[in-house]
């Protein structure tokens, strides 16, 4: 199949708020630089569910949606030496080159290599995407389009994976999973013995609480509207668990009174998994006076906008995000797959529902019902 065009099934979003179509698309063969990825497993993570609503100011239609997959790459194009055919691979939608302004700050994990061509669903080589359906041009997202059974991604965005990983698991660290570590372990830097509070217990937060605890957190008070997400979110480290919608109270005062220690309250860090503006804004508030870190994790709709008083920030919070949690994929998603091969981290535990990649319209549905963290989509 090398340099010639493949046609396989895909999940086509023809329109915002429609339910897609599994049907037959063109794969053009990599160009320079690209890897063409046969997909092995691919999950639905909230972000898609997002970009398909048309919240999402990114948002390119038709395209192909998905992002957290595991594959095996099927060819390379010019130039490309960092994977072969046959490579156990994860697509990251946050690219890795060491090479950019970006990547040489050591600073951030945002790289600046693809990044402008991916926001416009197109390959960097020539501005073009390689999907076409019925002659029409299919825009690829998040540089990734995992719900197809062939994809082509930047060189850049591969992370090659131990062959001995299962795909069909290790594909939650191509976004969920990792994001919610990382947000803990690298972004914050959560040290032993810290308080936390984590909004939204799905699978973001339910792994910034793994995270939690790998660090040694000492308290961690997990946060969720559906009663239904709170046992879990206890079988996974939770110290306490809170409804809001059981409070009269903000629920920012709230987490300050159970956290009040020597007269003074709030978690030394929280975590917004959510994505909801209100629930950030609580998120910052609830931290500690004087030094509280609260990191953005969860993204809003198109036109949201966060507020808080200055004097949140003047009295010594701080307010920060992340994207994939600080990971480098391409150097840190490899060390990520051998230590969940170790045993470190919960990765399996995630996945609630599995489907086939023609039921994909049924997953979103699960999604949308609450029951559901992880459904992976066999191809
Ligand atoms: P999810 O839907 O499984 O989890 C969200 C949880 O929030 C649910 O359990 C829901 O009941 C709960 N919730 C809803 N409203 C709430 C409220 N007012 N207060 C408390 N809890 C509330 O989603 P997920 O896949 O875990 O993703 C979480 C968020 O993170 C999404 O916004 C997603 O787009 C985003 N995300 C960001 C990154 C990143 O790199 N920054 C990566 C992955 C996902
Ligand atoms: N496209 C949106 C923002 C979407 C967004 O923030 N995406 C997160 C990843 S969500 C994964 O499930 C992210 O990492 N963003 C950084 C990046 O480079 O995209 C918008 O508002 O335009
Ligand atoms: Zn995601």
């Amino acid at each position: 199949t090398a340099g010639k065009t493949i046609t396989c099934k895909a999940a086509v979003a023809w329109e915002a708020g429609k339910e897609l179509e599994v049907t037959d698309v063109t794969v053009d063969p990599p160009q320079k630089g690209e890897v063409r990825i046969k997909i092995v497993a691919t999950a639905l993570c909230h972000t898609d569910k997002f970009t398909l609503s048309g919240d999402d100011p990114e948002g390119l239609f038709p395209c192909i949606l998905g992002h957290e997959a595991a594959g095996i790459v099927e060819s390379v194009g010019e130039g490309v030496t960092s994977v072969r055919p046959g490579d156990h691979v994860i697509p990251c939608y946050q690219a890795f080159c060491g090479e950019c302004k970006m990547c040489k700050s050591g600073k951030t994990n945002l790289c600046g290599s693809v990044r402008q061509w991916t926001g416009k669903g197109v390959m960097a080589a020539d501005s073009k995407s390689r999907f076409k359906c019925r002659g029409q041009d299919i825009y690829h997202f998040m540089g990734t389009s995992t719900f197809s059974e062939y994809t082509v991604v930047h060189e850049v965005s591969v992370a090659k994976v131990n062959e001995k990983a299962a795909l069909d698991k290790v594909c939650l660290l191509g976004c969920g999973v990792a994001t919610g570590l990382g947000a803990v372990l690298n972004t914050a830097k959560v040290e032993k013995g810290s308080t936390a509070a984590v909004f939204g217990l799905g699978t973001v937060g339910l792994a910034c609480v793994d995270g939690l605890k790998d660090a040694g957190a000492r308290r961690i008070i997990g946060v969720d509207t559906d009663v239904g997400k709170h046992q879990r979110a206890r079988d996974w480290g939770c110290t306490d668990v809170v409804n809001p919608a059981d409070h009269d109270k903000p629920i920012q005062e709230v987490l300050v009174d159970m956290t009040m220690e020597d007269g003074f309250g709030g978690v030394d860090y929280s975590f917004e998994c959510v994505g909801n503006v209100k629930v950030m804004r609580a998120a910052l508030e609830c931290t500690h006076k004087g030094w509280g870190q609260s990191v953005v994790i969860g993204v809003a709709g198109s036109g949201q906008e966060i507020a808080t008083r200055p004097f949140q920030l003047v009295t010594g919070r701080v307010w920060r995000g992340t994207a994939f949690g600080g990971y480098r994929s391409r150097v840190d998603v490899p060390v990520l797959v051998e230590r969940y091969m170790k045993g470190e981290f919960k990765v399996d535990e995630y996945v609630t529902h599995k489907l086939k990649l023609s039921e994909i319209n049924q997953a979103f549905q699960l999604l949308k019902e609450g029951g559901c963290l992880r459904c992976v989509l066999y191809m």
